[in-house]
């Protein structure tokens, strides 16, 4: 029987809520298609940081090396710093790893009514670009409790990074509707954008697509007044992210998005996780969406080559949203739980 070793982080909040539900409808579908799933399941996280000062063990990364790939619930807290916990625990996992792909699908899903735009037919990928960009150590503060206190953080562009997600983008483009959305700020940012705009315009322009470059604000307009005129849009870590919390709102919820970050070189694991955070405001109420954390767990079983495993799974909760089951976030009354055990009863 084939067998992976997957690393399970629940992390934060509702994180813990919808990632090992997840895993469990992961494993049914694992069951159904013979192969077996053995879940190495870590209590890393914002609790561990306030027990011990860190979020994860020290040789943490070399233990994710040896995986098969990563399933992250969602990282946060309301007491910790934002920064501390994200580059605690995340970021590291992304950089560690290389995955510098962050693939961030989203399509109108059954039985959902997108929020802006009736009737949208919503079918785009976000490629983020997932270890540099603005996301950068290279900063510092100076001067602090004087009137002169500064900070400065220093985004960086490398010929390599933007071309490598460039290249993605425009490969997986040719697969689609052929129209890649570069977006950018080469108006404002005086030499990153426009550097990024050469890079891209120069690898894309090798693939049989359409290159539309866009600045940042009229892209997010677009996104959310016709986001039917998307097709793969590649941006840089920061505009990415902003970007892909958007559209998904405009799908519906924020609750549905997934998001892989993905070393292609299959060298190292890819890692796996909901688009949301921690939402301290929902924790322990049942009420978190899992469809999320259950989208990017098919992008999993899909990226170690579970395709028809995937498949099953995605069409499961797709099936139970199809059948007016939703969480409250898409205007349903189903807990987390009631939306898991219809997504089970699916994968008999
Ligand atoms: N699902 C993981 C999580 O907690 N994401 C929240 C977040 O802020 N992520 C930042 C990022 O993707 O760069």
């Amino acid at each position: 029987m084939q067998h992976y070793t997957l690393d399970l982080i629940p992390g934060d909040g509702i994180g813990k809520e919808v990632a090992p539900a997840a895993a469990r409808c992961m494993d049914a579908v694992a069951e159904q298609h013979g192969f077996q799933l053995t879940w190495r399941v870590r209590d890393w996280g914002s609790d561990r940081y306030l027990r011990d000062g860190h979020m994860m063990p020290k040789n943490g990364l070399a233990e994710l090396a040896t995986g098969d790939g990563i399933f992250l619930g969602a990282v946060g807290h309301p007491d910790i710093e934002d920064h501390v916990t994200l580059w605690g625990l995340l970021i590291p996992i992304r950089r560690a790893f290389d995955q510098y792909l962050n693939i961030r699908p989203m399509r109108v899903l059954p039985g959902i009514e997108p929020r802006v735009t009736r009737n949208a037919e919503i079918d785009m990928v976000v490629v983020r670009e997932n270890v540099e960009g603005e996301y950068s150590e290279v900063g510092g503060r100076a001067y602090s409790g004087t009137p002169y206190e500064m900070a400065f953080q220093q985004a960086l562009f490398t010929r390599r990074g933007v071309s490598r997600v460039a290249e993605y983008a425009a490969e997986l483009a040719a697969g689609r509707r052929g129209l890649v959305t570069s977006a950018t700020k080469s108006n404002g940012l005086i030499h990153s954008m426009p550097f990024w705009d050469e890079v891209v315009a120069e690898v894309v322009g090798r693939y049989p697509v359409r290159l539309e470059s866009v600045l940042i604000d009229a892209l997010a307009a677009r996104a959310v007044l016709a986001p039917n005129s998307l097709d793969v849009v590649v941006a840089s870590n920061l505009f990415g992210d902003i970007l892909s919390d958007l559209i998904a709102a405009t799908a519906g919820s924020i609750g549905i998005a997934p998001s892989a970050n993905v070393n292609p070189d299959r060298s190292k694991p890819s890692m796996f996780e909901p688009v949301h955070g921690t939402a301290p405001d929902i924790v322990g109420k049942n009420l978190a969406n899992p469809v999320g954390a259950l989208w990017a767990g098919a992008m999993l079983l899909e990226h170690i080559g579970e395709r028809g495993a995937a498949g099953q799974l995605q069409s499961a909760y797709e099936g139970v949203l199809g059948d007016g089951i939703r969480t409250r976030d898409l205007g349903g009354s189903a807990s987390t739980d009631e939306f898991v055990s219809e997504v089970l009863l699916r994968l008999g």
